[in-house]
């Protein structure tokens, strides 16, 4: 009998980042992170058991998702079911810009993991439904719980101690993140590949590697006591290391266009002025800035201010079913 379920995740933003990995098959990563889910960015997946074709039938906006990508679902979905489940048909809706470094696949990987494990009739608690969503994509492990979320790097080969763990609820602390809309076309290296080619290439990943830890550990007593210049701090030399290994990478990674230096200097421009507002970067051209809730017109003023559009986002809820 043909099943359907249906779930929303929403994005999240690395504070301190997950870039590299110890197990690539696994997406187990290198270093522990530390994040924030978004409001209003969402993924909406429904899965359908039963499709009659012979193919798994995925579509992504509206459009059939083909060859790699679209084995990379099937194979999350093998994850799930075993491989010789029936083809499923899924459905997936992104309300804001895919593949723009806007953790489109975080929201993906976590929707489709609770909708998927819902069709198969699966009751999961979100630890597991985390390291599930991590195996599709590792930040999506990440995405299972609104408010704050640390991923621990872990230690056992198997992956069984790396998944999301809530730190703080979504109501712990009023901030913002202002999304400056640099450029929302498709990125010119994925995160995937781009993440090889710097554990392969870059002089500076160990240090990156080494260094990263004592990050997490200072962002987390930072958010744990709302201190905002400390956590902003925090955030900001994470993004600047993981960003400095991309470029010191070959060929190199280099995601940032003009207008995202132009969105960097207003927004230290503000903090001269006296206002706490943090940037930070993923792996695209967009600048997310740190903020009270209090302070976002100004720092949306700032934004538009250099030509680039803003869009304020609060702090987001759990994936959840519909
Ligand atoms: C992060 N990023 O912590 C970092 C910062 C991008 C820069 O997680 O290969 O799509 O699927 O595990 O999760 C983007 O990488 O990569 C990412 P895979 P993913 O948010």
């Amino acid at each position: 009998m043909s099943r359907t379920a249906r779930a929303q995740a929403h994005p999240n933003i690395a504070l301190i980042k997950y870039w590299g990995k110890r197990d690539i098959p696994l997406n187990l990563p290198a270093v522990s992170s530390l994040s924030v889910t978004l409001d209003s960015f969402m993924t909406d997946t429904t899965v359908t058991t039963e499709h009659a074709d012979e193919h798994d039938l995925i579509v992504i906006n509206g459009s059939p998702l083909t060859d790699r990508p679209a084995a990379r679902v099937s194979r999350f979905l093998d994850l799930v079911a075993s491989p010789d489940r029936p083809r499923c048909r899924v459905e997936s809706h992104n309300n804001f810009p895919t593949a723009a470094g806007l953790a489109s696949s975080a929201s993906a990987f976590g929707a489709l993991a609770l909708a998927t494990c819902a069709a198969f009739d699966q009751d999961l608690d979100p630890t597991r439904l985390s390291l599930l969503a991590r195996q599709g994509s590792g930040s999506a492990c990440r995405s299972l719980w609104g408010g704050w979320v640390r991923w621990d790097r872990g230690s056992a080969a198997d992956g069984r101690d790396s998944h999301g763990i809530p730190v703080a609820p979504r109501d712990h602390w009023d901030l913002s993140v202002v999304v400056a809309m640099v450029g929302s076309g498709p990125k010119p290296i994925g995160s995937t590949a781009g993440m090889v080619r710097t554990q392969e290439t870059c002089p500076l990943y160990p240090g990156w590697v080494s260094s990263a830890e004592a990050d997490v550990a200072e962002g987390q007593a930072a958010l744990l006591a709302r201190d905002l210049d400390r956590l902003g701090a925090a955030m900001e030399r994470s993004t600047y290391k993981m960003h400095a290994t991309m470029i010191a990478t070959w060929p190199p990674i280099r995601y940032w266009r003009p207008n995202t230096v132009a969105v960097l200097e207003a927004i230290e421009a503000l903090r001269a002025g006296g206002l706490s507002a943090w940037s930070t970067m993923d792996a695209g051209p967009n600048v997310k800035v740190l903020c009270r809730t209090a302070d976002v017109p100004r720092v949306v003023e700032a934004i538009e201010r250099t030509g680039v559009a803003a869009r304020p986002l609060g702090v987001g809820g759990d994936a959840r079913l519909v």
